[in-house]
């Protein structure tokens, strides 16, 4: 394992040593950290973090970088993201592997995060020929009212060691088509992925000619770095994503400066298992959405409201899907469920087990540690509660699962949303009046609603993003891109003489 681990670390051009910035050239003389992976504890690499001083380097290059890009026609620009995109289909099972290694989620998950990196660049390339502005009948005789949008400057790209890479990817991809250049800063759990991401990166923007600095990179202390990309005003727009009071705390220095951010924060997804559902998809969607990742996408399962007419049988059934999850190296495709992403993670876990006995709920399975290599191994918890226990409004990022009965849908549909955050929800049903419902306006509070379909694994094509303490950002489909260019009004007046808008008449 040890040399398979080493291939993959060359072939994606991490070293022993690696300096953390990126601005063109690679840079970074601040603190050295290891990287310790999670599968079994053992140390991939180390990387320098970028000083200050470094810092204000990359981001003067990435801005400077920015000022020729804009000027770069958008096919053109899309042209990049397409290689961005064959380089990725090349090295997908490598960065695969690499991610796995790093934050242990499975390799065929780690196969299909990369996957999204591949589907995002090929909706950014399409959308490079679509970025389209209205035309608007003017009020006035012979004037042109349209849109157009403009490309806004440098994009602060933060993110959470969760999905390493993808995030990204969704917004890297989009934003270079908008003509953008990013600056990236990725979790400190995970560096190495992002170290291999702005390699290939940068081969490709070399390739075509382009300034490297078009795809920037800067590791270091998320308060020291985070808050120097929050408070500089070179950077247009901030991408946040991570947890709540950080996204506060973003969202009030981006604010401040009158800056743009798009905040991607928690989520407590929730399933509705109506009586009237089928008991298999039901199932198979709470089982992967809350096992998935370990428990740890934002999009996990972490609520299920059960009819209380079918909630013994389905606890039942969950319960043997869960005794039966194979545990353990994420690289075996025979496991289901890999490690968490580190010691402190299995800690918050057992702290979340108990207060939730404390506040009255009943553990009916897992939470136990299992003596695995490198310590961050745990069994998935099930507990039932009662509807509106405390723990159920906050999102503890493992494996943790709450059952909770209903008896009528408008009670599911209350329970479902009386969470302080509104990413993802789902409800398993046939009859159409309980999912209309659902999908209306008195329905699901989320910025995602799925039906018949788990709360995780959204699709790139569409928007995504949620609503509430989920922080209102988009990104990825549909207009997203809109978030990452500037949109200017234009009226043309081709009549010869002034005429003023809403009737106005001057005597001069
Ligand atoms: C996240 O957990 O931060 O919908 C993103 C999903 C994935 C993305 C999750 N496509 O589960």
């Amino acid at each position: 394992m040890q040399n398979a681990m080493e291939k993959v670390l060359g072939k994606l051009g991490i070293a022993e040593h690696n300096p953390g910035g990126f601005n063109g050239e690679w840079l970074g003389s601040g603190r050295k950290q290891a990287v310790v992976s999670p599968v079994d504890g053992a140390t991939l690499a180390e990387v320098t973090n970028i000083t200050q001083a470094e810092f204000d380097a990359v981001l003067a290059r990435t801005h400077e970088a920015w000022k020729s890009w804009r000027l770069v026609p958008a096919p053109k620009r899309g042209e990049v993201v397409k290689e961005l995109g064959d380089e990725l289909r090349r090295h997908k099972e490598d960065l695969a592997e690499l991610v796995t290694l790093e934050m242990g989620k499975t390799l065929r998950e780690g196969l299909g995060e990369v996957q999204e990196m591949i589907d995002i660049c090929d909706l950014a390339v399409g959308l490079s020929r679509q970025l389209y502005g209205l035309t608007m009948p003017s009020e006035r005789r012979m004037h042109r009212l349209q849109e157009q949008w403009h490309p806004l400057g440098v994009v602060g790209v933060i993110t959470a060691f969760n999905f390493p890479v993808a995030v990204w990817s969704w917004n890297t991809a989009i934003a270079l088509v908008c003509g953008d250049t990013v600056l990236w800063k990725p979790s400190s759990k995970t560096p190495l992925t992002a170290i291999a991401c702005t390699r290939i990166a940068e081969r490709v923007l070399l390739k075509f000619g382009y300034d490297p600095a078009i795809c920037s990179l800067a590791i270091g202390k998320g308060s020291d770095i985070g808050d120097l990309i929050n408070t500089d005003p070179r950077v247009a727009l901030v991408s946040y994503t991570g947890s709540v009071p950080g996204g506060r705390h973003v969202g009030k220095l981006v604010q401040e400066r009158f800056g743009r951010h798009i905040l991607e924060l928690g989520g407590n997804g929730a399933v509705i298992v109506s009586e009237k559902g089928d008991m298999e998809t039901a199932l198979t969607s709470v089982y992967f959405g809350a096992i998935g990742t370990s428990g740890q996408r934002c999009t996990s399962t972490r609520r299920v409201i059960v009819h209380a007419s079918i909630y013994d049988a389905f606890v039942g059934r969950l319960k043997e899907m869960y005794a039966r999850t194979r545990i353990g190296d994420p690289r075996d495709g025979a496991n289901l469920m890999g490690p968490l992403v580190d010691a402190g993670a299995i800690g918050t876990m057992l702290e979340a087990i108990e207060t939730i006995k404390a506040q009255g709920g009943t553990i009916l399975a897992g939470g136990e540690p299992l003596p695995l290599p490198g310590g961050c191994y745990i069994t998935p918890c099930l507990a039932e509660v009662p509807a509106g226990l405390p723990m159920t409004r906050e999102e503890t990022f493992a494996p943790v699962l709450y059952l909770t009965r209903y008896e009528t849908i408008e009670e599911a549909i209350a329970i479902q949303n009386d969470v302080p955050q509104g990413l993802s929800s789902a409800i398993i049903t046939n009859d159409m009046r309980e999912s209309e419902l659902f999908l209306s306006a008195a329905g699901s509070d989320c910025g995602i609603a799925n039906v018949n379909t788990g709360t995780s694994g959204a699709e790139i094509g569409g928007a995504f993003g949620g609503e509430k303490e989920t922080g209102g950002g988009r990104e990825s489909g549909s207009d997203a891109w809109k978030a990452y260019m500037r949109r200017q009004t234009t009226a043309i007046n081709f009549s010869g003489k002034v005429e003023l808008a809403q009737g106005i008449t001057l005597e001069i």
